[in-house]
């Protein structure tokens, strides 16, 4: 089977158990389900959820305690998009194509959608936990390690200092720590997630992070190397559009040439680390050299 149909069908997967996992009953407060299945369905790669599953998969994972868990990371970047997207934020009209939410629910809905799934990954980790008594340590664990990520010690930190820096002049160090915790923090709790679930041990764990942050940065080095090469517009808009540049970005720093040499050898180490593991990685390689190939 190609990859881009192996990619295709894995996306579909995790988009079964994602819509398995999304709220249905509800009376009065169906707007705000209906808000929320909006900003979770409408496209998205679902790279976090597949580097879990595959990462899970590779420490021998088998059974599907592992599922709240992908529909759950899902849920939380979806609400970071949602919430990004709001006027006090980046203040965008459209993602993926489509309408934000703000702009097709309203604003006081576009902010409840995204608290509502961070909110319902919760529900869903602990009901988890709660369910499967034979790997509640392991299951809160890997809540914990979520939680911290997700967190100001991981997005919401980088996503914090990010907005802090606009317009202003911040060094390398300083944008290092924008980008590892406002994208790869997510990225790598995606693949410890899995490894945690699984059963890998203390130092595979340890492995994993390492991998997880080098192909986090890799791809937010790949996604400021597309601001400036895509010259795409989506519905009008083009994508490197204004408010963008007032933001430090690896090429500003680096320029072009370095920062893709850069993102060539993150990925490399990242996939030389996950042979070394000896497990069997050779899908997880495949996103790996997907995603600092993507065009978008
Ligand atoms: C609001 C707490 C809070 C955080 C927002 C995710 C984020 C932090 C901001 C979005 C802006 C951005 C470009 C972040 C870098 C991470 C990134 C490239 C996100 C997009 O992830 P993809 O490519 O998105 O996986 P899809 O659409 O495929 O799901």
């Amino acid at each position: 089977m190609s990859f881009k149909s192996e990619l295709i069908e894995k996306q579909n997967s995790m988009n079964a158990i994602i819509m398995d996992f999304l709220p249905k009953e509800g009376t009065y407060q169906k707007s705000i389900l209906e808000s929320m299945n909006y900003s979770v369905s409408v496209g998205g790669k679902r790279i976090r959820p597949i580097l879990m599953n595959e990462t899970y998969r590779m420490f021998g994972g088998k059974d599907s305690i592992v599922n709240p868990f992908l529909a759950a990371i899902e849920m939380i970047h979806s609400y970071s998009l949602v919430h990004d997207d709001l006027p006090a934020m980046d203040n965008d009209d459209f993602r993926r194509g489509q309408l934000t939410t703000h702009k097709k629910y309203g604003e006081a809905l576009g902010i409840l959608a995204g608290d509502a799934l961070l909110n319902y990954a919760f529900e869903l980790m602990s009901k988890a936990c709660l369910e499967n008594q034979e790997s509640i340590l392991s299951s809160v664990k890997a809540m914990h390690f979520l939680s911290e990520k997700a967190g100001i010690y991981g997005m919401i930190g980088g996503q914090v200092v990010d907005i802090e820096s606009e317009n202003k002049e911040i060094s390398l160090e300083q944008l290092i720590f924008i980008h590892e915790h406002k994208t790869s923090a997510l990225l790598e709790a995606a693949m410890v997630v899995g490894a945690i679930l699984a059963g890998a041990n203390t130092e595979e764990i340890e492995k994993i992070s390492k991998i997880g942050k080098k192909i986090g940065l890799a791809f937010q080095i790949q996604d400021d190397i597309l601001d400036v090469t895509s010259s795409t517009k989506v519905l009008g808009k083009p994508v490197n559009s204004d408010e963008k540049n007032n933001k430090s970005t690896y090429i500003k720093f680096l320029g072009m040439d370095q920062s893709k040499e850069q993102v060539e050898i993150l990925s490399k180490e990242a996939i030389n680390e996950l042979i070394d593991l000896n497990g069997d990685s050779e899908f997880l390689i495949k996103i790996i050299q997907y995603l600092i190939n993507r065009k978008k």
